[in-house]
């Protein structure tokens, strides 16, 4: 117990907008699962976050549930791993409030995200699409985290958040711990197989450029001998990523599901077209995928057993939350409960 209270705290999330995909595993799930005893953890469905964008409801509840049962079978154990649904902590919405009075209309505007997205949803620019990063300054701070494992495009989020900890602070004394964005090496980055200049997304329009974690192992197949090679006349395997982004983002894949490096990568396809390379990079993924979409499975038909884990993380979530919003109330001169 004292050994718990000493490891410093790592916390993220993804939002259920769309089906976990082969880049939300090797770039963010694998790495919280290999930091699991190193820190203590939370990780959370952002479901509060995805309104933010129209949804299906019952779309939403499924791909809830899905990712929390992703997450388990992707080896994030729950005893070791705080996991909960973000709605299941009012603290969430209650400090995401406050927070919004400490943060700045210009700060706001200057998000990429919130340009990009209301650009891509132009009929429901909503308040909460623009204001979405005080919440998400909520989710960290609540924690006190010192590490927020987060993709490039969040970055500039987790820098908001600095800076709204930083200002609370300064205005009420030590209240937020301020976090460090935690970014992968750039290997992490998977892009898609049918346009390698744009990252693997979950909510891609083309599903042919994103392999999602559920999915059959022929269709898995069929898009990686499919994906988009360079048209150099070289036809070589060889990793160069400005040259042939395409093949580079193959060898990458590869490389982080088998661990081969870059070498041996090339070496085992000399003198070979991409025409073997394709299917042996769509086999391997098979291969590491298939472990995950069978005990998701199993897991997801136990209702009871993943209502266990998202009552028990709320709960534990809720503990810490709430000291920290307890705190904060206090500051803003907020008469006790
Ligand atoms: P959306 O399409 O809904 O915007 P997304 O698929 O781009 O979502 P996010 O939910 O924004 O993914 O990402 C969650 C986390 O997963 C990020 O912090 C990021 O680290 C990681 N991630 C997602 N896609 C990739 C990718 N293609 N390569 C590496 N990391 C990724
Ligand atoms: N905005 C993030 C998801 C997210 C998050 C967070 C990540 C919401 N709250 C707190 C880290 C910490 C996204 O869209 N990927």
């Amino acid at each position: 117990m004292v050994e718990t209270e000493k490891k410093k705290v790592m916390l993220s999330g993804i939002q259920p907008s769309g089906d976990l995909t082969l880049g939300s595993y090797l770039g963010a799930i694998k790495n919280w699962v290999e930091r699991t005893d190193e820190f203590d953890n939370y990780y959370f469905m952002a479901d509060m976050h995805s309104i933010t964008v129209r949804q299906d409801p019952a779309a939403l509840r499924r791909r809830t549930l899905e990712q929390l049962a992703q997450y388990i079978a992707c080896g994030l154990d729950p005893e070791k791993n705080t996991l909960f649904i973000q709605s299941h902590v009012p603290a969430h919405a209650e400090l995401g409030w406050v927070l919004n009075c400490y943060t700045m209309f210009g700060e706001l505007s200057r998000m990429t995200q919130f340009k990009d997205k209301s650009a891509k949803n132009a009929d429901n620019i909503n308040g909460g699409l623009f204001t979405y990063p005080a919440l998400m300054a909520a989710d960290i701070l609540l924690y006190q985290p010192d590490y927020v494992p987060v993709g490039n495009d969040q970055k500039q989020h987790v820098e908001l958040t600095r800076n709204v900890a930083e200002r609370f602070n300064h205005i009420y004394g030590d209240v937020f711990k301020v976090p460090e964005p935690y970014i992968p090496k750039v290997g992490a980055r998977v892009m898609s197989l049918s346009d390698p200049a744009s990252k693997m997304s979950k909510s891609d329009k083309d599903p042919n450029g994103s392999i999602y974690l559920m999915e059959k192992p022929e269709d898995i197949l069929r898009k990686f001998k499919r994906a988009v090679t360079d048209s150099d006349t070289e036809k070589c395997v060889r990793y160069a990523p400005e040259e042939k982004p395409g093949v580079s983002n193959l060898m990458a894949i590869y490389s982080a599901v088998t661990g081969k490096t870059f070498a041996e990568i090339e070496a085992e396809f000399d003198g070979q077209g991409y025409g073997a390379f394709k299917p042996a990079v769509g086999e391997a993924v098979v291969e590491t995928l298939r472990p995950i979409r069978e005990e998701a499975g199993r897991i997801l038909k136990d209702k009871a057993y993943l209502e266990s884990v998202y009552k028990a993380g709320a709960e534990k979530a809720s503990y810490v939350a709430n000291k920290t919003l307890r705190k904060v109330y206090k500051k803003v001169g907020f008469v006790a409960r």
